[in-house]
């Protein structure tokens, strides 16, 4: 079932007590996964994900579901971007644990990931190839490991469990989210583009071609058997972010295109929002503010 109730979409800043350690702490853990070459031929090679557990999360107790964020690092970055690496306690993990001790969000799995891989030295393709690892080897390796709502992890459990699935990234990751939209529709309900525009036709043309960018988006719903109705993306940026410029006129086109993109105050109304951080610049602040605002609109 599709979830009826939502907080409300307008940006605010993180309270500045959500930077301070909680009584109620989470913890964060590494999952060794067995990647593929998809993009090759299909050899295997090794890869660490970072899974931060909430509060009360217990193995044992198998009744307990919880809903999943897949978080992608920027350009240059590995998967310890937001999480730092097992046992750490960043400002991200502190965020997210004050977030659901204060009844923002839901207790949920939230993982930092890479698109790194031993045979792919260009970050664009690594993202634009991303998908296939995902649904094929990250997610059956996370979702069969913990409690969440994937009953089997196969494709048909996946899909099936898509409304509790969320993905975003920053910049690079941020154009991996767009990618892992046109190609996992049908497995993630929910993303969340930090700091970069869609790639999906040239590099940065959420700016140099927003018409035929948001086309291809378009397309791609369509290609995937889906509708307006069965996603939400929450995507954000600062003012002075280098992506700025790159995604307004992406998002102005998005708008127009209100029969896949309905803008909103509320996702209760829509399935659409840009999250402006004024003053902010491309970095983790900007992205630890989208991830603090958006994930309770998907999760909360
Ligand atoms: C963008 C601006 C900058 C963007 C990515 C970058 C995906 C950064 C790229 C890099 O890491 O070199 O709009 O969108």
């Amino acid at each position: 079932m599709r979830k009826q109730n939502f907080p409300d979409n307008a940006y605010r800043e993180i309270p500045q007590e959500y930077f301070s350690p909680c009584a109620k702490a989470g913890k964060v853990e590494a999952v060794n996964y067995t990647a593929h070459n998809h993009a090759g031929n299909g050899e295997e090679f090794e890869k660490t994900a970072l899974v931060y557990l909430p509060y009360g999360y217990n193995l044992e107790d198998a009744e307990k579901k919880y809903n999943v964020m897949y978080m992608m690092h920027g350009g240059g970055g590995n998967e310890k971007e937001l999480l730092g690496g097992a046992g750490m306690k960043t400002e991200m993990k502190l965020i997210l644990d004050n977030m659901i001790a204060n009844g923002d969000l839901e207790p949920c799995l939230f993982v930092g990931i890479s698109y790194n891989t031993p045979y792919c030295k260009d970050a664009t393709a690594c993202c634009r190839n991303f998908a296939a690892e995902l649904v094929n080897d990250l997610i059956p390796a996370v979702e069969g490991s913990y409690n969440t709502y994937c009953k089997t992890p196969d494709s048909e459990g996946i899909r099936a469990s898509r409304l509790h699935r969320g993905f975003g990234g920053f910049s690079m990751g941020s154009a991996c989210t767009w990618w892992v939209f046109e190609k996992a529709l049908n497995e993630i309900a929910y993303f969340l583009p930090t700091s970069g525009d869609s790639w999906g036709v040239e590099m940065k043309g959420g700016n140099t071609k927003p018409v035929e960018t948001v086309e291809n988006l378009i397309q791609s719903v369509k290609n995937q058997g889906m509708s307006g109705d069965d996603f939400y993306i929450y995507c954000g940026t600062g003012t002075n972010d280098i992506a700025y410029p790159n995604m307004c006129p992406m998002v102005a086109e998005m708008k127009k295109r209100d029969d896949y993109f309905r803008y909103c105050d509320n996702f209760a109304y829509g399935n659409f929002y840009f999250a402006v951080k004024d003053g902010g610049w491309h970095d983790q602040n900007t992205v630890r503010s989208i991830v603090f605002n958006g994930l309770p609109k998907f999760f909360g």
